[in-house]
């Protein structure tokens, strides 16, 4: 879980600061044509554009074991992922015939934290529920 991802850019809104592009007044730009043009040609520097860039994605997936309840599976997923009673039993049920399901998709700070979430859950309750991360 400890992996690697971009952590140099601030995050401004959604997603992350990738580059900047300085203009200066009156340059052309494809989606504000002759914005920030003084017409006097004085060349003043503007504010840098910042660019964003879609956050990467990971899905969190729960894995079948003999021993969690099913009850207990359906309460994690209720609660900690927010699925509606019918999905989370859904949910549960695939993973339990199939081994391995989808609980969401989620930025790596929240995946990351929702698997931790999880895993701190079943331990305290004595189950070896186990639960991971994988980039979408
Ligand atoms: N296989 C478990 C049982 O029969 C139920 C279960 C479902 C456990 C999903 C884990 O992620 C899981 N009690």
């Amino acid at each position: 879980m400890a992996q690697q991802h971009e952590t140099s850019a601030p995050l401004l809104g959604y997603g992350h600061a990738v580059g900047t592009a300085p203009r200066l007044a009156g340059e052309d730009t494809p989606d504000e044509p002759n914005k920030g043009d003084d017409e006097g040609g004085n060349a003043t520097l503007l504010e840098p554009k910042t660019r964003l860039k879609k956050p990467s994605m990971y899905r969190v997936l729960l894995l079948n074991d003999d021993y969690t309840p099913m009850e207990f599976v359906v309460r994690v997923l209720t609660t900690i992922f927010k699925k509606s009673q019918a999905e989370a039993e859904k949910i549960m049920l695939h993973v339990h015939q199939h081994g391995v399901g989808q609980c969401g998709v989620y930025t790596y700070e929240v995946a990351e934290t929702k698997v931790h979430r999880v895993l701190d859950y079943a331990r305290r309750n004595n189950h070896p529920l186990q639960c991971t991360m994988e980039a979408d």
